[in-house]
């Protein structure tokens, strides 16, 4: 069997995007994604996006599989690949088209705008411990400037869900940090039982910030969406950043506004077609 796939990148978040709209089962199983999510060995990219038919009124439903196998909720830089994705199977060049997907993180609804960005309406963030979920403080409470100790060090941490859990800790520098140490720990951290994505946020100013993030099932990668929506919530929260506010990732630059009137988070940023091909 050959299977067509596109490859979209959103800041060097990178994807495979699989047309998945004739079933609501993936044609791609977690374990040929991992294979094919390989640098070396497969095609090589973050994680596999499905666009699968839509469910309760959507017009699609995404699915993602992280490049370790393991389904995520959401994906914020994924949408924005989803969405060129979709206007490129329907054929039209579509501006200011919205679109309504359903993912496990609820409804999530991408715009294609005429300057070529996406820009996505996320929802509302979950700030409760049990929403996130951690074992850090009581299920009903929010875990803002927690202290908690991961390789030894003290680290204060904001928990924020955007559907997908997130930590968010304020660092003097982010580019110190030893990720690749560190992140593990944090994503294996005994109080985070579904494990975590984890950011490391470095306030340049109150309207930009600069972040390094490990993902949970992806581990270093150049950007998240999920994250920087979820760490302008926890700048906000710590009174570190405005609401609207420049997000700098080592990928480029995402726009984040949670804003005060509905309480959604919006993200604005590229996403691009790198490529198209098959596999067998
Ligand atoms: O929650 C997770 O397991 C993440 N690794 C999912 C992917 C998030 C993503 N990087 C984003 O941009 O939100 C795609």
């Amino acid at each position: 069997m050959s299977y067509k796939f596109s490859k979209y990148q959103g800041l060097g978040n990178d994807f495979i995007l699989i047309d998945n709209r004739h079933s609501s089962e993936t044609i791609v199983t977690p374990e040929q994604a991992i294979r094919i999510c390989d640098r070396h060995f497969g095609i090589g990219a973050d994680g596999v996006i499905f666009v699968l038919p839509g469910q309760e009124g959507t017009d699609y439903t995404m699915r993602i599989y992280n490049s370790d196998g393991s389904e995520p909720e959401m994906c914020g830089n994924g949408i924005r690949c989803l969405a060129k994705f979709i206007a490129n199977l329907e054929g039209i060049g579509k501006v200011n088209k919205t679109y309504r997907i359903h993912t496990l993180a609820g409804v999530i609804s991408p715009q294609l705008l005429e300057n070529g960005l996406v820009k996505v309406d996320m929802g509302q963030p979950f700030l409760l411990a049990g929403e996130i979920p951690t074992t850090l403080v009581a299920a009903d409470e929010k875990v803002v400037n927690h202290t908690i100790t991961v390789a030894e060090q003290a680290w204060a941490v904001t928990c924020v869900s955007m559907g997908n859990p997130h930590c968010i800790t304020f660092v003097e520098d982010s580019d110190a940090i030893a990720l690749e140490q560190i992140g593990p720990l944090f994503e294996h951290y005994s109080a985070f039982p579904q494990r975590i994505n984890t950011e490391f946020i470095q306030v340049i100013k109150p309207d930009y910030i600069k972040m390094r993030v490990w993902e949970r099932g992806a581990g270093i990668t150049l950007a998240c969406g999920t994250g920087a929506c979820a760490s302008v919530v926890a700048g906000v929260l710590n009174n570190q950043c405005d609401r609207l506010c420049t997000v700098e990732l080592p990928g480029g630059f995402l726009e984040i506004n949670w804003s005060s009137e509905d309480n959604r988070v919006y993200m604005t940023g590229p996403a691009e077609l790198s490529f198209i091909g098959s596999f067998d």
